[in-house]
């Protein structure tokens, strides 16, 4: 029998909307949306008494405003949100060292061995709940199984306020009912080509063979294929190796003129040669992403031979990959990244750089 892990999967519960509802009280029990109001504001998250109404994340806010006539936006605070992240951060670090953020409200632990020697992973997630509703007057769900790919949906398996256990006996069992839309790594489209297909769960999944998987997916097939079996022999790693540098803005005003968008692209430009300055990266591929008024997005990249760092390589490079954007409709995002990087970045080597810039 393999060795088995011990993982726990903690999310906090409407991160944004609660901490506004906690630090707020008129917010308290009431239908909020974190994100602008505007024509063009897009919600972050909503409260749970939002959702109620179907209110979402990356829902356009005229829309939620029309679902929800009593809906309240409030403006997101991000550097609150980041010092709770850290907050929580402490609390799981007593734990265990072996602990990856996915972003500042959730984060995979590796319990197997922990600081405590407690042998229950159930009874540590249990105690970080706690801790975290005592330290921070927020609520946090929790999934503990025996890889990331299960811990991750069991965190969502009994929300809020959830803890939920997939216990190493029921793991195939579970997986094989698993709608495939709740499949962590599956999104939307593959979602959608897997329906066509015939794929409905984790069962019908796992008649394929991981030749069949790969021809029709590409590589991620033999994660497909791993997965179906309840299988992900990821790590957790505490120090998220980023794969790319990249900056992007969204404008309160669509981009209609090619000669705007060269304009925006040479703006985010300037930060991103900061940020390769400051962290001492270059890279070899050059990536343009471009998000329609629709919201429909593409990226389009170049990759060359030698490392990309002067400015005048990389406007080179934007004037050979413009040509090939549409405007369509109008733009709504631009974003400028750098990848195949030199060196591994370090996302904590990253933070330390960014506090240095505004502590003072
Ligand atoms: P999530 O954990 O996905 O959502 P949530 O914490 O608001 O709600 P849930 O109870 O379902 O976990 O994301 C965490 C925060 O990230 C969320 O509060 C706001 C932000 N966020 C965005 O800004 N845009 C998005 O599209 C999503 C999904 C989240
Ligand atoms: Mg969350």
């Amino acid at each position: 029998m393999d060795f088995l892990r011990k993982i726990i999967h903690i999310d906090m519960d409407a991160f944004y909307a609660s901490v506004e509802q906690r630090d707020n009280p008129d917010l308290r029990g009431k239908p909020i949306a974190v994100g602008g109001d505007s024509n063009r504001g897009v919600v972050m998250t909503a409260s749970y008494e939002a959702r109620k109404y179907g209110v979402r994340s990356a829902m356009p806010s005229i829309t939620a405003a029309r679902l929800c006539k009593d809906l309240i936006f409030v403006l997101p605070h991000f550097d609150i949100y980041k010092a709770v992240s850290n907050q929580i951060r402490n609390i799981f670090l007593e734990y265990t060292d072996l602990v990856e953020p996915l972003s500042l409200d959730e984060a995979y632990l590796d319990v197997t061995s922990n600081k405590k020697n407690k042998p229950s992973a159930t009874l540590i997630a249990k105690e970080i709940k706690s801790k975290i509703q005592t330290e921070t007057q927020l609520i946090a769900s929790a999934g503990i199984s025996i890889n990331k790919f299960l811990a991750k949906i069991a965190s969502d398996m009994d929300k809020p306020d959830g803890l939920f256990l997939i216990p190493p006996d029921d793991a195939m069992a579970f997986v094989e009912k698993l709608q495939i839309e709740k499949f962590f790594g599956i999104g939307k489209v593959t979602a959608k080509k897997m329906h066509e297909l015939g794929i409905k769960n984790g069962y019908d999944l796992k008649q394929w063979s991981e030749s069949d998987l790969v021809t029709k997916f590409g590589k991620v097939g033999h994660f497909y294929y791993e997965i179906s079996r309840a299988r992900d022999d990821r790590l957790v790693e505490p120090n998220r190796i980023r794969k790319s540098l990249g900056v992007e803005n969204t404008f309160s005003e669509d981009l209609r003129e090619l000669d705007d968008v060269k304009w925006e692209i040479n703006k985010i430009l300037e930060t991103l040669l900061t940020r390769m300055d400051r962290s001492n990266t270059s890279g070899k591929t050059l990536t343009i992403k471009i998000k329609y008024s629709d919201f429909q997005q593409i990226t389009r990249s170049k990759t060359v031979e030698f490392w990309i760092s002067e400015r005048e390589h990389i406007i080179e490079l934007i004037s050979q990959i413009l040509p090939g954007i549409q405007i369509r409709n109008g733009i709504r995002l631009v974003g400028l990244s750098l990848s195949n990087l030199n060196h591994e970045v370090k996302e904590e080597q990253e933070d330390r750089n960014s506090q240095l810039t505004f502590s003072f």
